[in-house]
């Protein structure tokens, strides 16, 4: 009985460590959160209509959203999101 709470204890104290450990490596970019804003289907990808019904401008959506598409498949990926910080720094929120 002894060895069982042991067991216990040593799996929630190893949960609570993995659970911060991957908290902290996850840490999501104001870039990240900002594409989870747009994807409002939560799909992965922020189509060219989530994109439209998101942006200030909406006049230049689909110019804007043609050159962040750089692989041309009609949605953005986390990866073309965040791309383009890494061209052009914006600044800080
Ligand atoms: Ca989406
Ligand atoms: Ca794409």
């Amino acid at each position: 009985m002894k060895n069982h709470l042991i067991i216990t204890t040593a799996l929630v104290v190893g949960l609570t460590f993995l659970d911060s450990t991957l908290c902290h490596a996850q840490s999501p970019s104001p870039k990240q959160k900002q594409f989870e804003r747009l994807d409002t289907d939560k799909n992965g990808e922020i189509s060219l209509e989530e994109y439209k019904a998101k942006t200030k401008t909406p006049d230049t959506a689909e110019e804007k959203f043609a050159k962040i598409d750089t692989d041309k498949n009609g949605s953005l990926s986390l990866e073309e999101w965040t791309a383009i910080g890494k061209k052009r720094p914006q600044a800080a929120e």
